[in-house]
């Protein structure tokens, strides 16, 4: 058995979470924060069986977008103490996935 983490951005979320469990996938969301951004994504525990993965990123990557988005993240420090904002074009991945053996796995 695996366990999938896969991180989404929370436009694909919906979609992806309904594709899923249409497929009778059984998922867990957490809501979750970029470090980098500091914006919201979503976070999905998807607990599925060794030979059930290739069709599990297929379903993600039908969903999940590739997106450039303009954040004014960085500042630069002026004379004076003032800063401004500086816009940086950074591209958000369709999904970062992490997957992970399970040693057991409990239904109570
Ligand atoms: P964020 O940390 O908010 O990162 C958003 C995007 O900013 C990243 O897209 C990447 O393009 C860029 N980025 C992140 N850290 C950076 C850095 N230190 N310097 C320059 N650019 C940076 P993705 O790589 O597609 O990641 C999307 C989200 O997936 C991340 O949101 C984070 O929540 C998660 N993530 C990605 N890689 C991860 C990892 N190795 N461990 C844990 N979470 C990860």
């Amino acid at each position: 058995m695996k366990l999938i983490v896969a991180i989404v951005q929370d436009q694909d979320a919906p979609s992806l979470i309904e594709d899923l469990t249409e497929k009778e996938f059984r998922i867990t969301k957490l809501s979750s924060t970029g470090g980098f951004l500091k914006a919201g994504n979503t976070t999905l525990l998807i607990g599925i069986e060794d030979e059930q993965l290739d069709e599990v990123i297929k379903i993600i990557e039908n969903n999940c977008k590739t997106r450039e988005i303009t954040t004014s993240l960085l500042t630069v420090t002026m004379p004076g103490d003032t800063y401004i904002p500086y816009p940086l074009e950074v591209k958000v991945g369709g999904a970062t996935l992490f997957i992970l053996e399970v040693e057991k796995h409990i239904r109570i």
